[in-house]
């Protein structure tokens, strides 16, 4: 298939004969013109072309395949809110981008959106400073970076950039999966990464390999305004560093963390983040550095450490280099559930350490491991301890006896795999307001919600769940719920919608599926068929994205009617349905709609023939002429739909004449 970037809409209007030649003409100056459009191409050259004279709203799709890259695939065109350009592969991951660079976003683009790609190529994807609202989504993310090179999945600069839905992974090089930057000293601002599957990240040894590193040391008092939620990581090993942020003011919220050996969620440089509702197992907890972060509402199971408050080797509000591994000041753990950590709650050692003051440890739930709280006596520590639930640990190191109760919590799994409280649990409505260090009270108003997403009653429970009956929201993350396919409501498509038989013949449907689960497989079926009826698919089974034809044959005692067909996908724990009706018509009569005389041209369209069917096109001058008398003025076949469209010469001067259409014995 040749692949014409014209507008869609366009090409379909193409029919046959003289009149290609008409719309090929027309058409060819539509671009300069041209309002929004989708468009079709088949070659990065192509893509490239219509990248550069795209306009807001365009779409442009790439044609299933594999590309390879000899250079980045730069944009700079601008999208608007409403009007979005929308760059996409024609089926979830059916377009695989090979070679040597993909996509590099630049200065002043906006409003982008990469969707559905499978990139492979060796070097990064960028989204520059000075870029503005661009979006990643439903891209699988593999690239193949040569062992010793340095490089990052996705290098972040622009402002309000989206990554969703994406699944990153199997990264064995130094450099970040998402490595987000900033211009001058201002870290990029509202980035939202979410949904996205984060997995196999290998150490390459050495620092700089974290799964995502949200900012530098030179941005970190930015504010960056960014949320980090709902994304699932699973066996990123890069570095300690897991997540590292490195600027002010982000939220990390409701993301599962999983069987990441050694990989901390590191608050390493900036002030005034928010942690919670996150799930971390066998991991090594989370690690703070900076002032008045905000660590609530998480869970934390079978984790060498829980929380790593850190121990600071200068203070940056008093004048330490940025790059200091701040003291952190005036920071609150609380409402988190602590299950089997090797040590709970901890500020490690430093020589020379200025610690860490003023942090706030209240309303927690500690069960089972090792130790509450394991505080170095190398430096100075202060805080408060206050209200927490101890069942089962083998310690409660540096805990005073005053700031828990050492109580069965009732504590059980739920479905989810989390454990729950359960009714009658001494945690349900004993929560407290809690004063710091300095004798300030809090309520913790900001706890408005669990580590479920359920909301907080007029009394709080202690640690991170709240016992209710509300809907929940938020949970340990599985791969049904993050990466390509998921969240997707409609996963089969079917074309086209609808389709007129006469009985004896069969319709053809082209039937997609874009993925429930990405390695899920789904197999099709049909109901609903009129008796008489066979129905087959040319692949039963499809698994995260393909195409199948749908073929219905209808025999002679096949009865007329409108029949909607129901074509189910059912895999990965999901069942699709999709309609496509099926009109079996009476006996198929073919008729004359037009006829009009263009030019030098007579033109015949007509319609409800047998699809495929011979004709006879005769002519005579004297409609009572018996009918062995008429001459053939042409022969041919009726096209697929049972339509017909004939352009028949006639001679200048040549009297009037009248036209009968026979069908071929
Ligand atoms: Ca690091
Ligand atoms: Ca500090
Ligand atoms: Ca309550
Ligand atoms: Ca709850």
């Amino acid at each position: 298939m040749i692949h014409r970037a014209w507008p869609i809409q366009n090409k379909m209007r193409v029919t046959t004969g003289f009149t290609t030649v008409v719309s090929t003409l027309v058409l060819s100056l539509w671009p300069i013109l041209a309002p929004a459009a989708t468009y079709q191409v088949g070659s990065i050259a192509d893509l490239n072309a219509r990248i550069s004279s795209a306009v807001a709203g365009d779409t442009i799709i790439l044609s299933n395949g594999v590309y390879a890259s000899a250079s980045a695939i730069n944009i700079i065109k601008v999208g608007t809110a409403a009007n979005p350009i929308t760059i996409k592969a024609e089926t979830i991951g059916g377009v695989e981008i090979t070679g040597t660079k993909g996509f590099t976003l630049s200065s002043p683009a906006a409003y982008i959106t990469i969707q559905g790609f499978k990139f492979t190529h060796a070097g990064n994807i960028s989204i520059s400073s000075g870029t503005s609202h661009c979006r990643f989504t439903r891209n699988l993310i593999q690239l193949t970076i040569p062992a010793t090179n340095d490089v990052s999945y996705i290098n972040i600069s622009g402002d309000d950039v989206q990554i969703d839905h994406n699944e990153l992974r199997n990264k064995s090089t130094l450099g970040e999966m998402l490595d987000i930057a900033g211009s001058g000293s201002q870290v990029a601002r509202r980035l939202w990464v979410h949904h996205n599957y984060f997995h196999d990240f290998t150490s390459p040894g050495g620092n700089g390999a974290e799964t995502i590193r949200w900012g530098l040391s030179g941005l970190s008092l930015s504010t960056g305004d960014g949320l980090c939620e709902y994304n699932l990581f699973v066996r990123c090993e890069g570095e300690n560093e897991m997540i590292s942020n490195k600027s002010s003011g982000n939220t990390y919220r409701y993301n599962t963390v999983l069987d990441c050996d050694g990989g901390e969620i590191s608050q390493r440089h900036g002030n005034d983040c928010l942690y919670y509702g996150n799930y971390m197992r066998n991991t090594q907890g989370m690690r703070i550095y900076g002032d008045r972060h905000k660590i609530f509402n998480n869970y934390f199971e079978s984790n060498s450490v829980g929380v790593n408050m850190g121990n600071g080797d200068g203070d940056v509000y008093n004048g330490a280099a940025l790059t200091a591994h701040d003291r952190p000041d005036d920071n609150v753990v609380a409402f988190n559930t602590f299950i089997g950590n090797a040590t709970h709650y901890e500020m490690g050692g430093r020589t020379g350490g200025l610690g860490s003051s003023n942090t706030v440890v209240a309303n927690n739930l500690f069960q089972g491991g090792g130790s509450m709280a394991s505080i170095s006596s190398s430096a100075p520590y202060t805080g408060s301890w206050s209200n927490n639930i101890r069942w089962q640990t083998s310690s409660a190191g540096n805990m005073p006896a005053s700031a828990y109760t050492n109580v069965n919590p009732l504590l059980a799994k739920d479905s989810s795999g989390a454990y729950h409280i359960q009714s009658g649990s001494p945690a349900i409505d004993t929560a407290k307001g809690s004063y710091n260090y300095y004798e300030v009270y809090s309520t913790f108003s900001y706890v408005t919600n669990d580590m479920d997403g359920q909301p907080r009653d007029a009394n709080n429970d202690i640690g991170a769940d709240e016992f209710s009956a509300a809907p929940v929201l938020v949970h340990i993350l599985t791969t049904n719920d993050v990466g390509i396919a998921a969240g997707l409501t409609n996963q089969l498509s079917v074309a086209p919608a609808s389709q007129l038989v006469p009985p004896g013949l069969a319709a053809l449907y082209a039937v997609s599926f874009t993925g429930a689960v990405f390695t899920s497989t789904i197999s099709l079926s049909v109901s609903n068929l009129p008796a008489n009826t066979t129905a087959g698919f040319s692949r039963i089974a499809l698994t995260n994205a393909g195409n199948s034809t749908f073929t219905v044959t209808t025999t002679g005692n096949t009865p007329s009617g409108n029949y909607a067909l129901a074509i189910r996908g059912i895999g990965g724990g999901l069942t699709n349905t999709i309609t496509a009706a099926l009109i079996v018509s009476a006996n198929a009569v073919p008729r004359i709609v037009t006829i009009a005389a263009a030019g030098t041209n007579v033109i015949i369209r007509g319609t409800n023939a047998q699809p495929f069917g011979s004709y006879l096109l005769l002519t005579a001058t004297n409609l009572t002429l018996p009918l062995n008398q008429w001459s053939v003025a042409s022969t041919g076949a009726f096209d697929p739909s049972g339509n017909f469209n004939l352009t028949n010469p006639v001679l200048s001067g040549a009297p009037g004449g009248f036209y009968l259409l026979q069908l071929a014995p």
